[in-house]
């Protein structure tokens, strides 16, 4: 059987899963909540048959099920739950066979004697949600000594085991403690300034995959939907009527567009949620006299997508002119050849030549869903093949 998986595309690409043995902490700041990750993780396992033991001293069994569900990331009824929170509070805990509860949560020797037993009996992963809710109820050596528990089991019983903590600020040396304990880390973080702006993680370490450098990830937690890889500003560019407010109206189910000026659309917006990946796209006008704009459009984009009508070579130069013209020249960028239906339509070596692109810059065809419903003054739907290979092409050189 496959190791277990993160279920976040990126880290499970970065890391290939999480390895039986090893021990994974999600190490947080208070700004930005952890919890997602496990929520996205059990489900991704439960999903592929995998048997996964959680131990909770932070929300009743309920409300943590309740809360897998509003993200749409549901158990599917095989979860076990060590739980930890309803003898603190005093709720009576919910009866049933895949919940286990600790009778006196004051216990030090029974919470570890729970997790240790279970353990035994074989699952494929272990969670922990969370250690920082150990070390602020006992104290932080106790919490440490719970991490050397799960690692002797997880290393005799070949069981892969996530850690949540919440970084409330603990001195250096106590979380080292823990850091030195894993096998992977990954820290999650706001970036703040009075506000937060946007959320990010990062592998800090791993020691199974070597010679490697890992980039972070800005993210959003979405309900439904859980952890998804968010880029802020991804410009579509490209000639005036080569599709730009079409591809984008494909890809992005609300996508709007604004400022009709004389019957031209000239600016398109669209949320777009796609494959784990959320991304702002903004479309650019087309026509010189919108030029000024260009500049300002183009600010703070991460990647482009170029869009070109296959049967209007003329129009080339006005494309990479609009590259330099938004200054996106040199972000990752990849070219849509629309319009692959049009009789005059040339083929993708020509366009790649005409273009000047080398090899590594992607150049997918697109083509409307339906040639008989064209109409010459609005955007159509494009077939979603070639909308979906040019995102993903993006999101491969963007991640
Ligand atoms: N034949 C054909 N027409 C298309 C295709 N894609 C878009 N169009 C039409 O081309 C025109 C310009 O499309 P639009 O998306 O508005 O281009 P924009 O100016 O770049 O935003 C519209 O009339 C669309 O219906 C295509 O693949 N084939
Ligand atoms: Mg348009």
């Amino acid at each position: 059987m496959d190791d277990p998986l993160f279920g976040i595309g990126k880290l499970d690409s970065d890391l290939n899963g999480l390895p039986p043995k090893k021990i994974a902490l999600f190490s947080a700041s208070p700004s930005v909540g952890n919890e997602v990750f496990g929520y996205q993780m059990i489900h991704e396992n439960l999903v592929k048959g995998k048997k996964v033991l959680l131990y909770l001293n932070r929300t009743s069994p309920q409300s943590y099920k309740t809360e897998m569900k509003e993200y749409n990331l549901p158990d599917n009824g095989n979860l076990v739950i060590i739980d930890s929170y309803s003898g603190i509070t005093g709720i009576q805990p919910e009866q049933s066979k895949n919940i286990i509860s600790v009778s006196n949560p004051y216990d030090r020797t029974e919470v570890k004697d729970k997790i240790e037993t279970e353990l035994k009996k074989g699952y494929d992963l272990f969670l922990l949600d969370s250690v920082s809710l150990l070390a602020d109820f006992f104290d932080f050596e106790y919490a440490v000594s719970v991490v050397d528990v799960i690692k002797a089991a997880a290393s005799s019983h070949n069981i892969s085991a996530a850690l949540l903590l919440t970084d409330w600020g603990y001195t250096s040396q106590q979380l080292d403690m823990i850091s030195s304990r894993v096998n992977v880390q990954i820290d999650i973080k706001g970036i703040e300034k009075r506000v937060i702006f946007g959320q990010y993680f990062a592998i800090i370490k791993c020691d199974w995959i070597v010679g490697r450098k890992f980039s972070s990830a800005l993210f959003k937690s979405v309900k439904p939907g859980g952890i998804k890889i968010y880029f802020p500003k991804i410009l579509v560019t490209g000639p005036t009527d080569a599709g730009k407010t079409s591809f984008i109206h494909t890809a992005c189910k609300d996508a709007v567009s604004v400022d009709r000026i004389g019957g031209t659309i000239a600016l398109d917006h669209g949320n777009l949620d796609f494959e784990g990946y959320k991304a702002d796209l903004f479309g650019t006008p087309g026509q010189e006299r919108f030029d000024p704009l260009l500049k300002l459009l183009g600010g703070e984009s991460i990647g482009v997508i170029l869009i070109v009508d296959s049967s209007r070579p003329e129009q080339f130069p006005r494309a990479i002119e609009m590259l330099r013209k938004t200054e996106t020249y040199g972000l990752p960028v990849v070219v849509v050849a629309n319009k692959a239906d049009l009789p005059g339509a040339i083929s993708s070596d020509e366009i790649r030549e005409k273009l000047h692109l080398d090899m590594s810059t992607p150049l997918v065809q697109t083509v409307a869903e339906d040639k008989t419903k064209i109409d010459p003054q609005n955007p159509t739907k494009l077939k979603i093949d070639g909308v979906r290979k040019a995102l993903e092409s993006l999101f491969d050189i963007l991640i």
